[in-house]
């Protein structure tokens, strides 16, 4: 038949069509799409007992519509990320009932008893103490079992192969490590941080430094990795009485650096906290780089023992892991910038009424994460970055 654009109308019988419904007289959809790329339907019964989500593919980016046309093949990539994490992390990501390449389309686990983590952070909730150990835990495992330390060689030649996703990596090496330091139509701001934006074009230190962490993206194929993780990338609650995180949506997924996975985090935990500090509304924000990072570390260590080779000795974890965090802040910093100044804003400024003083701040912070990475050896003086600012 084809690949096949879906509707609301076209749920029903799609998924029973697929065999995840049978009862066609039972069913109610509706369109909960929210990123910037793909589409989402709910399925449900009357009663509440069954539901589904179908995530499809479309043919462009969602929000700029045809006239930015994108491979829906970034579904196969997907998929491919949800059944890897699926061997370390499942109880991390949702429940993947079924994959249909011809329709680049996803029947998954309802989570719309959740909430986003941004969403949750936008209304002044805390994160708690569960939710970036269990981020910082996933990236370890993910991480660990996609790299030379925990994969044998030809296997992850193979990976790594398998997981070539161009197109998605160029959306990233554009829109978020090259087009916020040029001029680009992409690009825009709020008037209130149109100096800096102007300021970082010229910023030749900053430039320099942005390549370095480009031209790693490109070739530092260190670890399959989620590729797009910001805060509207994972969702949490409670369920049974146990705390509930899963990440979603790992389109971008490819075999890249692994401070990038850290980095996109951290850098939406930034913003957030910037959010919170203009409302006056701070809650735990300031812990969540350590938390997370911590989380990271000890299971990356304690995975290491079990894999390392005469050659990958315990120094060489202790250099490879001060790498990893010193990458990661680089990325934090270009995360937090684009966010500001490119192509795709966050919530978390966006719908302040005065975004100014937290968008200015944050940009601050992003170049000095870039810039001085190096020099920032640990938690607290990233936070000494913050509290400067
Ligand atoms: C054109 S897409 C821009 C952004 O949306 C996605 O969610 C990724 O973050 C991407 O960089
Ligand atoms: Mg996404």
């Amino acid at each position: 038949m084809g690949y096949r654009i879906l509707e609301t109308d076209d749920i029903p019988a799609y998924l029973s069509e697929r065999g995840h419904w049978e009862d066609l007289g039972d069913i109610a959809v509706r369109e909960v799409s929210d990123g910037n790329m793909n589409r989402v339907f709910l399925a449900s019964s009357a009663d509440g007992t069954r539901s589904l989500a179908v995530k499809q593919a479309l043919p462009w980016v969602r929000v700029a519509g045809p006239s930015w046309p994108m491979n829906p093949d970034r579904a196969d990539a997907e998929a491919r990320a949800y059944e890897q994490i699926a061997k370390v992390a499942p109880d991390e990501i949702p429940a993947v009932h079924g994959y249909d390449p011809e329709n680049y389309a996803l029947v998954m686990e309802d989570m719309s008893d959740l909430e986003v983590l941004r969403t949750l952070l936008n209304e002044g909730e805390s994160y708690g103490p569960h939710t970036s150990a269990r981020i910082g835990e996933l990236v370890a495992r993910l991480s660990f079992a996609t790299s030379d330390f925990g994969m044998p060689s030809a296997e992850r030649k193979a990976l790594i192969a398998a997981s070539v996703s161009p197109e998605l990596c160029k959306i990233t090496e554009d829109v978020v490590l090259s087009e916020p330091y040029l001029e680009h139509e992409h690009n825009h701001w709020h008037e209130g941080v149109a100096d800096l934006a102007v300021s970082f074009r010229a910023d030749a230190e900053l430039r320099t430094e942005v390549a370095e962490l480009r031209h790693l993206f490109m070739t530092g194929a260190q670890a399959l990795l989620h590729g797009d993780l910001h805060t509207g990338s994972v969702m949490v609650g409670t369920r049974d009485g146990a705390p509930v995180v899963r990440v979603f949506d790992p389109e971008f997924s490819f075999v890249g650096p692994i401070g990038f996975d850290l980095g996109l985090y951290w850098a939406n935990a930034l913003v957030s906290e910037e959010r919170a500090r203009a409302l006056g509304g701070l809650t735990d924000h300031a812990d969540q780089l350590r938390l997370s990072w911590q989380a990271f570390e000890t299971e990356f260590r304690r995975l290491w023992p079990a894999r390392v080779d005469t050659f990958f000795d315990d120094a060489y974890l202790d250099r490879f892991l001060r790498t990893v965090w010193t990458e990661s802040l680089g990325y934090a910093g270009t995360e937090i910038i684009r966010r500001i100044i490119g192509f795709a804003h966050l919530t978390d400024l966006t719908t302040l009424e005065n975004p100014v003083q937290a968008s200015r701040r944050a940009l601050l912070i992003g170049r000095e994460l870039i810039v001085n990475r190096r020099e920032l050896t640990d938690v607290e003086s990233v936070r000494a970055v913050v509290q400067a600012t």
